[in-house]
């Protein structure tokens, strides 16, 4: 062992031990890097670093996304995460308003970094986790209500709000205010674009309609991924089509690689403002069966990973993960979750 790294090593564990004790996380308690100071250029605040489970066991604290610490405003914050604890819009089996808090406490098996792109996140971004929107279980309107109020507040923050919850479309609402409309990639086993079911309009199933119908997205710059199953007419996605989206069904997807299709969807994208809406059906089952609409035949872990990469370098304005729903996850190890904070 070099006095350098003896030093180094000495100066990151004081910083892990003071994180102990404070249980939660501390300011840089996860850094490893000699040459790290992290400072966000824009306010001169120290970053945020979730405490290393080299020093601090994961199992301790409070659960928080990636145990980075809670925060009651996004003030000072480049990105945020954020719950919507609501499943009153699912048509078939709810649960996923208990998506946000289950997910938090299997985020706890997080690292700081990943080896695979190398990626630093809280090397360069100011982080934390914001809590949840105080959703009304009985009332969905009311509910969105609440979101809209609760976004709007994290975009005059200029923080990038990343949601975990129900698919509705209010999420683009907020967005809208700020950047106008964005492009959209929407990876899911369904289009979400019905305009009513049973007389509502308001539901998981419509989010993309309404989005349309109130100009919150720059339609010739919308992709969907990995739609697929069974729908109420030959061609369920000929809706999608007219609006001028691009549609990639699961077939397409089937047996290759997804770089090459991320490579046109970013030429699609280009500089402009966009959202990322993952649904986590879009997955295969196999892979993550807790959810509220499973689909046979869906995508890969490995290519949901690869969408996501395939993001880097977008403007990416807002993102969300929905439709976690861990009761019908039966695996015990809670597999959907897994998979839906690493995407995260
Ligand atoms: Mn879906």
């Amino acid at each position: 062992m070099s006095i350098l790294y003896k030093r180094v090593f000495a100066g990151s564990l004081r910083a892990q031990l003071r994180g102990a004790q404070r249980l939660v996380v501390s300011d840089r308690a996860g850094s490893r890097n000699p040459n790290f100071i992290p400072t966000r250029n824009q306010s001169g605040k120290t970053y945020n670093v979730p405490p290393s489970a080299e020093f601090v066991a994961r199992v301790s604290g409070i659960a928080t996304m990636a145990k980075l610490p809670y925060r009651d405003t996004a003030e000072g914050l480049d990105a945020a995460f954020i719950g919507v604890p609501i499943d009153t819009g699912t048509s078939n089996r709810p649960g996923a308003r208990f998506g946000p808090r289950q997910i938090r406490a299997e985020s706890a098996l997080l690292r700081a970094y990943n080896s695979g792109t190398r990626a630093a996140p809280y090397e360069s971004l100011m982080v934390a986790d914001i809590g949840d929107i105080n959703v009304n279980v009985y009332d969905l309107k009311d509910t969105c209500r609440r979101i809209r109020e609760g976004y709007r507040k994290i975009v005059a923050t200029g923080c990038i709000p990343l949601t975990m919850g129900e698919k509705l479309n209010v999420f683009l609402n907020y967005i809208d205010i700020k950047h106008g409309p964005v492009g959209l990639i929407h990876v899911d086993a369904h289009a979400d674009t019905s305009d009513t079911v049973l007389g509502e309009k308001i539901g998981h199933g419509t989010p993309f309609r309404r989005c349309v119908e109130e100009g919150l997205l720059d339609c010739k710059r919308v992709v969907q991924i990995g739609l697929r199953g069974t729908g109420y007419s030959p061609d369920s996605y000929e809706w999608s089509r007219a609006q001028g989206f691009r549609v990639v069904q699961a077939e397409e997807c089937w047996f290759k690689s997804l770089a090459p299709l991320m490579a046109e969807v970013r030429a699609q994208m280009g500089s402009g403002p966009v959202y990322l809406s993952f649904d986590i059906d879009a997955l295969d089952p196999a892979f993550a069966p807790g959810t509220g609409t499973p689909e046979i035949a869906g995508l890969t872990t490995i290519q949901g990973v690869e969408i996501v990469r395939g993001c880097r370098g977008l403007q990416l304005v807002g993102c969300d993960l929905v439709e976690v729903s861990p009761p019908y996850d039966t695996t015990g190890i809670g597999t959907s979750r897994y998979i839906r904070i690493n995407v995260i």
